[in-house]
């Protein structure tokens, strides 16, 4: 039997392949809070990259808030994984040896506050994806009818939620010592940063003022934009890794060539040399969030409940078809842009190129499913914040209202062949209730779900007849006609 990655057999793996350094010696310096594969495949590797170019105390303790199976997976392993990059052109892997422990934080609730209060960690970054910040996203303000949350309230000092752990870090971080910390979050969500100090000092407020205070002065939440295409992780990933490694590694992840990662240059303390890795560190971050968030997030959603819909398992398979391709460059060019102010070192015409290439790479198959799920928190910063500034504006919300409606015939539970679709989602079940009938009632239902909607949208007329119209026609023709219609008028 092949024998497994850890930091045993390490040695083994041609130079070029591992770390540039020790990482049974590396001490330290961040919390990561979400260790899936986005940040194994992302912040991760800029952190690797930042140690090669310039060593220091900045290996990532990682924590799990939610199953058990990432950190006994990555501690059987010392922490040690591989990165396989994939495109047309070829693959290739590395190992990164800078995640040093993965501790899952249910087991022991106060573990991970106590990580976040020690004076050695400078940084906690995040990716608990959109619904894991307790947030409701019509109000951008904390949800504190959520049970986990009622609950961190009544016993902060054993918290559960993603808001009442970090609070309790820095609570017991402000008795301890009260060294600056800096809070990175890396989620996809609009003005990331400013958006959990938000929720954080709600949170503080309620429980301690003093610590709320604390807060305000000594942490510092800079916004970031972050990306890479990773999807999950498969049987097959895993086997190329072990066929590449000769080892065998079961914590292994895969993603695209491309990455970015603009961060808000706002530090309360030190950090790793990030840009050694390519990561820019600019003064405003919202004009690179926008155009991700609009560009890429909007129609990677869009190609992903049409594709479902039109018999598509994954994203590739969606842009090869003319019709799609041509409706994304539709809904880019003439809803997400206008909305846009591009960075002055992005070229808007090359960015969406570049995505129609990235969405196509064969080599690394995503799957529409993993994309449609938890839309519920996905379409406010992905499509509903493009269709406010365009119903200000008095511009066209055609080709949105088209995603929107896709998503409401998605979440009705049933796709175009009458097999049932395993809709991922907080309010799943109340979606797929609210989504049966007609559409005029379908949409009216959605429409008044002011978590998702907000007071302001279920009022436009404009949304309203455009969100029937299109639901309407992809009740009657179905995804694949619906899509040669809308990209063709
Ligand atoms: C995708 C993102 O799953 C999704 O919702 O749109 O994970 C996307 O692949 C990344 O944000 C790319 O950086």
């Amino acid at each position: 039997m092949t024998q497994s990655l850890s930091l045993s057999t390490l040695a083994r793996l041609p130079s070029s392949i591992r770390p540039h350094y020790d990482p049974a010696a590396l001490r330290a310096g961040i919390v990561h809070i979400g260790t899936g594969a986005f940040h194994r495949a992302h912040q991760a590797v800029y952190t690797e990259e930042a140690l090669a170019a310039e060593y220091g105390d900045w290996g990532i303790i990682g924590a799990s808030l939610r199953q058990p199976g990432v950190s006994e997976m990555l501690r059987a392993q010392d922490g040690l994984y591989g990165v396989l990059t994939k495109s047309a052109a070829g693959s290739s892997v590395r190992v990164v040896g800078c995640v040093r422990d993965v501790i899952h934080a249910p087991s022991d609730p106060q573990r991970l506050p106590a990580l976040i209060a020690s004076p050695q960690i400078r940084l906690v970054s995040l990716t608990v994806t959109e619904k894991g910040y307790g947030l409701d996203p019509a109000t951008h303000s904390l949800d504190f009818s959520r049970p986990n949350i009622a609950q961190d309230l009544r016993a902060p000092h054993l918290p559960a939620s993603t808001i009442g752990t970090l609070f309790a870090g820095l609570h017991g971080r402000r008795l301890a010592h009260g060294r600056p910390l800096t809070v990175l979050c890396c989620d996809n969500l609009q003005h990331n940063g400013k958006l959990l100090k938000r929720l954080v000092l709600a949170y503080a407020e309620q429980v301690d003022a003093a610590t709320a205070r604390w807060i305000q002065a000594h942490v510092a939440f800079p916004d970031t934009m972050v990306d890479r295409i990773v999807p999950a992780t498969t049987p097959a990933t895993l086997d190329e890794v072990e066929e590449r490694l000769g080892l065998r590694d079961d914590a292994a992840v895969w993603g695209e060539p491309f990455m970015q990662w603009v961060i808000e240059d706002a530090f309360a303390a030190e950090r790793p040399r990030w840009e050694a890795g390519g990561a820019q560190l600019v003064a405003d971050v919202k004009p690179y969030e926008d155009m991700k968030l609009r560009l890429l997030n909007s129609s990677n959603s869009l190609l992903a409940y049409l594709g479902y819909l039109g018999g598509c398992d994954y994203v590739y398979q969606a842009i090869a078809l003319p019709r799609f391709a041509r409706l994304v460059r539709r809904f880019m060019q003439e809803e997400a842009a206008p909305t846009l102010s591009m960075p002055p070192d992005q070229d808007l015409a090359a960015y969406q190129e570049r995505l129609i290439e990235r969405f196509g790479n064969t080599a690394l198959p995503h799957r529409c499913h993993q994309i449609a799920m938890d839309g519920s928190q996905k379409l406010p910063p992905r499509f509903l914040a493009i269709v406010r500034d365009n119903l200000a504006a008095g511009r066209p919300v055609r080709l949105s209202a088209l995603a929107v409606a896709a998503w409401m015939r998605y979440v009705g539970g049933t796709d175009e062949n009458g097999q049932a679709i395993q809709v991922q989602d907080p309010l799943a079940r109340q979606l797929q209730a609210a989504a049966q009938g007609n559409a005029s009632d379908i949409v009216d239902r959605l429409l008044s779900m002011r978590s998702i909607f907000g007071e302001d949208l279920p009022r436009s007329e404009r949304l309203r007849s455009e969100l029937v119209a299109a639901l309407e026609r992809l009740q009657q023709a179905g995804s694949r006609a619906t899509v040669l219609e809308y990209a063709a008028a």
